[in-house]
């Protein structure tokens, strides 16, 4: 059995899957790209036998070849392809943000429970990254007694065309939002946002750098550094302290080299190759789940929890002040 898959855009993270999927992943296949630019839609099956180029999303569900969907346009179209979806009750890979509200993502959620299925995995791919799970298992075994603080670093070179002020949060903690929520295995219960200095080389409307700060149920405190316009490279780290150590990942990698009198290495360009192992494990997973029936990674649910952050977050940005993160009671079908 074979996944035939729709990918609904085929921008940046639509266009690497859809290499992903059509020369590294096991179980799947590209069916159909859809993109309101046709052409782009059309550059991407290039060399894919038996895929069509489409510039409607309701043309490639309706399509009897297609049997699951991956949703990879920008956040704000994801509400009404994951209805479409959740009605067909196939399969779903839902780029993140689920949707960029927690209202919305609850409808989402919402009609989830009334199919009586997990269909929708979301693309929190770091909880894929070798690193990432080796943290994660230190922090759920106690190996190094009771996690107290996550400091994280989130640095790209440098953004998009309409990247907004809010997507600092939106698109861009998001990541962090669900990080933490990982490795604690607890709900984000406040966020804070701290404007400081600002870089000159942001875009107007972008304050960058910013300091999130937030806290989980038990009262583990965390703090992320997102600096979107970094322009040294791509930087994804995070360190913990435990009550017997601290652990360090995501820093730099090798090969370390020397060379005419200097000692160096290179830094990853963006988020492709920093998570290039982790989406194809991540993608891997959701196929094989797939087939099964079920998901293989985080869920609506963790859509929805990061939706609630990230609103509070957008809020704590323009009040400063520290904002309750409210959630609504887990279904049944999460537990
Ligand atoms: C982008 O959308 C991502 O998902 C990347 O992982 C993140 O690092 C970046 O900041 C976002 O814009």
């Amino acid at each position: 059995e074979t996944l035939r898959v729709a990918v609904i855009g085929a921008g940046r993270m639509g266009a690497d899957h859809i290499q992903r999927i059509s020369k590294r992943i096991h179980g799947a296949e590209v069916a159909a790209v859809v993109d309101v630019d046709l052409a782009r839609a059309q550059a991407a099956i290039e060399g894919i036998p038996g895929a069509v180029a489409l510039a409607d999303a309701d043309e490639a569900l309706n399509n009897g070849d297609v049997n699951a969907v991956l949703i990879a346009t920008p956040g704000f179209l994801h509400e009404d392809i994951l209805l479409k979806a959740l009605a067909r009750d196939i399969p779903i890979l839902c780029e993140k943000p689920l949707t960029p509200d927690a209202a919305s993502s609850w409808k989402i959620v919402e009609a989830e429970v009334a199919l009586g299925r997990q269909r929708i995995q979301v693309g929190f791919m770091r909880r894929f990254d070798a690193e990432y799970a080796t943290l994660g298992s230190i922090i759920r075994n106690h190996e190094l007694g009771e996690l107290l603080m996550l400091h994280h670093q989130h640095r790209n070179p440098s953004t998009p065309e309409g990247f907004t002020n809010e997507m600092l949060i939106n698109d861009s903690v998001v990541h962090e939002f669900d990080a933490i929520r990982f490795f604690t295995g607890e709900e984000i219960t406040s966020v804070q946002v701290r404007l400081g200095k600002a870089t000159k080389n942001a875009p107007s409307g972008q304050h960058d750098p910013q300091h999130v700060l937030l806290e989980t149920e038990s009262g583990v405190l965390a703090d992320v550094e997102i600096y979107v316009n970094a322009k040294f490279g791509y930087e994804v780290a995070t360190q913990a302290s435990f009550e017997d150590g601290i652990v360090s990942i995501g820093g730099d990698k090798g090969p370390y080299t020397r060379s005419s009198g200097r000692w160096g290495g290179n830094v990853t360009p963006g988020f492709e190759e920093r998570f290039g192992a982790a989406y194809d494990v991540e993608i891997q997973s959701w196929v094989d789940a797939a087939l099964k029936g079920g998901i293989g990674g985080p869920s609506a649910w963790d859509g929805y929890a990061t939706a609630a952050c990230c609103e509070a977050g957008v809020e704590a940005q323009k009040n400063g002040e520290k904002v309750a993160v409210k959630l609504a009671p887990k279904p049944d079908l999460y537990k």
